[in-house]
């Protein structure tokens, strides 16, 4: 049992000032692995007071202090590789494979992307009649969800260290011991006491407490839009800056030219990623009319043999929801796709045969869907795809837009002008072409509904600073 009911305040583990617990669930066993501290209002304020506290000192530090500091913080992580892996496959339920390629891979380069940025990164910049200099935000505090639980803090976490700006850290109370092994990475690798805090507990609660507390002075939040929105709320009040990091519905574009065998697997592989739960997963396939009797065979095929299990297997790719609730929602999608007439060509209700313990989803896929049904507009968070025909390309680049959401969007085909003219006229925030690799300078965040503010590289690095311009700034 990993019972870590301790927070990580001032430099220092703590105890919480309330008693209560949280049990942490293995989603592929139902288990429990462990407890964590339901962390209190009190607590939120200590760890506050120690970011406020250090912030003086730590805005001040050079670039190559802090350069160091995050070199520091690679090197620790790395020796911690094995640790991330096994805690991240328990608690998230995330295949082990993916775990090490995806999971703990991300968070990684997360913190060697911020170090190179230092090196050329403009804190003063002079621009003729006037110059200005950017200064750290101040408290940060940072929310992050479930999904990818390395990623989610290290992109927030390495910015603002990178920034200057001091932290109080909430992870998802599902997934919270990767945050806790980061804190004892950044224990080791020289963190000044206060610079990094952690309070473990519900959203209710602790995320509460962060977004209206009056020292903060930027809350960074990844999750939902509807507590994105009470986020948006509290933050009004004592004007605080947020950046938000919401859902999405992205649509992946399929050209007429495109191989359909590949394209199918691009499509299967963009719905049964981590389970579907991802911001960006493209879960709407945007088909030719004409190839769609082609490409619907090529899915059943690839869904029929897709490895979905134990998510301790070498072989596994797809692993459970990460709680009973998510399967829940999962599950209430399925049926409202089959009430709303689309055609189920694989996959539906209930778990997958031999899989009985566990949340487990079918990884399913809709044929037949409007962009109007509930399915093809609404965030899933699991394995689910909703496949829409299109006749010409104008009609498919407005399918794709029409979403309240702005996330991601995905190009797929040969020709390389229809893949340029889709790609630049999708209204997202990161549009993936023929499955590009992922670049970690690469500004990301959402259009429309899925967000405000960019997070990676230089542009995750400017959210944790405030441009001041200088009229007349003697040379000295
Ligand atoms: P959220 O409730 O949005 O949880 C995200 C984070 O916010 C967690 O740390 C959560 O804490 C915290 N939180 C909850 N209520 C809060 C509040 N009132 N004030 C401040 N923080 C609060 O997401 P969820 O319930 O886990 O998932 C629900 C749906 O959100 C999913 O089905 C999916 O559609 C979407 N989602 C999107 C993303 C991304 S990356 N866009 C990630 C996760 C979920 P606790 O969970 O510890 O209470």
């Amino acid at each position: 049992m990993r019972n870590y009911t301790k927070h990580y305040i001032n430099g220092e583990w703590v105890e919480s000032t309330g008693t209560d617990t949280i049990d942490v669930i293995n989603p592929a066993t139902e288990e429990i692995i462990g407890q964590i501290s339901s962390g209190t209002e009190e607590d939120v304020h200590r760890a506050v007071m120690a970011a406020k506290e250090a912030f003086p000192y730590f805005s001040q530090t050079s670039r190559e202090e802090r350069i160091a500091l995050l070199n520091n913080i690679v090197k620790e992580y790395e020796n911690r590789k094995d640790d991330f892996v096994q805690i991240i496959t328990e608690e998230l339920g995330s295949p082990i494979s993916k775990s090490e390629s995806v999971q703990y891979e991300m968070g990684l380069q997360h913190f060697k992307q911020a170090a190179k940025e230092l090196e050329t990164f403009t804190f003063l910049e002079d621009r003729g009649g006037h110059v200005v200099q950017k200064d750290a935000i101040g408290v940060a505090g940072l929310i992050t969800p479930w999904n990818f639980p390395t990623n989610q803090a290290a992109t927030k976490l390495a910015s603002a260290f990178a920034a200057g700006a001091t932290v109080v850290l909430k992870p998802a109370s599902k997934t919270p011991y990767a945050a806790i092994i980061m804190a004892e990475i950044f224990e080791k690798a020289g963190m000044p006491k206060g610079v990094f805090n952690l309070v473990n507990g519900s959203g209710s609660r602790v995320g509460n407490a962060i977004s209206s507390h009056s020292d903060v002075a930027f809350v960074s939040f990844t999750g939902s839009g509807a507590v994105g929105e009470k986020i948006m709320k509290n933050a009004a009040e004592g004007i605080k800056k947020v950046s938000l990091e919401l859902g999405g519905k992205s649509p992946l574009v399929i050209l007429p030219d495109a191989n359909i065998y590949k394209a199918a697997q691009t499509a299967v592989e963009g719905v049964a990623n981590n389970a579907g739960q991802v911001c960006t997963a493209a879960t709407r396939t945007i088909i030719p009319h004409s190839i769609k009797n082609e490409f619907v065979e090529a899915v059943k095929e690839i869904v029929a043999n897709y490895p979905v299990g134990d998510p301790v297997k070498e072989s596994t790719q797809m692993g459970p929801q990460v709680s009973k609730d998510q399967w829940e929602t999962v599950q209430s999608y399925i049926q409202k796709g089959i009430d709303e007439g689309a055609t189920l060509i694989a996959g539906g209700l209930g778990k997958p045969e031999g899989l009985e313990t566990g949340y487990f989803s079918q990884l399913t896929v809709f044929s037949n869907v409007k962009n109007d049904m509930v399915i093809a507009q609404e965030e899933i968070f699991g394995p689910v795809m909703s496949i829409i025909t299109y006749d010409d390309l104008d009609e498919a680049i407005e399918i794709a837009n029409d979403t309240v959401y702005g996330l991601a969007g995905y190009v797929y085909g040969e020709e390389p002008k229809l893949l340029a003219h889709v790609a630049k006229s999708l209204k997202a925030g990161r549009i993936t072409i023929n499955n590009e690799d992922g670049d970690f300078q690469a500004p990301f965040g959402g259009f429309k509904q899925s967000g405000i503010g960019r997070e990676w590289g230089d542009y995750g690095i400017e959210e944790f600073l405030e441009p001041k311009s200088i009229l007349g700034l003697p040379n000295v």
